[in-house]
């Protein structure tokens, strides 16, 4: 999969490149490029940014540099993907569809936001990963870089794909590793027992009990 992260903050991808995402591209599966939009300005001083027409507060990133930079790596197929508020929230269904895609563009806002042209002028998908404030969409782009990235094949093996609980929609169970006992807390005896359908069908009522007290709201999507 080919991802290109147009960006004013390219240095704020560092935490990228550590980690299963790092690895990912440094065995080829993954091909993560870090566009400067400011490198595509056309105004003498690279300006990126300038008022709203109507006033108000803040800044806007003018559409110039974003239109060159899209076109500047944009070619059929490709997805281009506006982290945002406006967006529907991530899920985990989302996260697998784009994972299918075999070349994904993200443009990261700033300030109060972009020039409403640039999605006049592209076939744009927002994205939003929840309700609060945020100043910028690279924090956005990176998770939703993180969690597409484990669906690629090759990027994790399938056993953990599929071991974890969350992969059925349901919480993690209590996990447990040495030593058995620790401040008076012991392991529950049934991890230790050696008996695989035993544990097999504790962590399944754990993950179920959890997932009910903790995040009903989650059963309600359950595969
Ligand atoms: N945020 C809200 C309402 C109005 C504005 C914002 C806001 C960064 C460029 C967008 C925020 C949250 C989740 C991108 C928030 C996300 C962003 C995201 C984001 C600078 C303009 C801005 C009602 C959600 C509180 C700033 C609500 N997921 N504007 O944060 O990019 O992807």
């Amino acid at each position: 999969m080919k991802i290109d992260v147009l960006t004013l903050f390219p240095e704020a991808f560092t935490p990228l490149q550590t980690s299963i995402v790092g690895r990912a591209v440094d065995s080829g599966i993954l091909e993560i490029n870090l566009i400067n939009i400011r490198d595509f300005s056309k105004d003498k001083h690279k300006k990126c940014d300038d008022y709203p027409f109507g006033g108000g507060a803040g800044m806007l990133m003018t559409v110039q540099p974003v239109f060159d930079a899209v076109n500047s790596v944009y070619k059929k197929g490709a997805k281009i993907i506006f982290p945002s508020p406006v967006g529907k929230t991530l899920n985990v269904e989302k996260v697998e569809s784009l994972s299918k895609c075999e070349h994904l563009i993200f443009v990261c806002g700033h300030y109060e936001g972009i020039d409403e042209r640039f999605f006049q002028l592209f076939d744009v998908e927002q994205i939003s990963i929840g309700d609060y404030v945020l100043t910028g969409g690279e924090l956005p782009s990176m998770v939703i870089i993180d969690s597409v990235s484990r669906f690629v094949e090759g990027v994790i093996t399938k056993e953990s794909l599929e071991n974890e609980s969350f992969s059925n929609g349901l919480l993690e169970y209590p996990q447990y590793t040495r030593p058995q006992e620790f401040e008076g807390l012991k392991v529950p005896e049934v991890l230790v027992s050696g008996n695989h359908q035993e544990v097999e069908k504790w962590r399944k009522q754990q993950s179920l009990e959890r997932t009910e007290k903790l995040r009903k709201d989650l059963l309600n999507n359950k595969k």
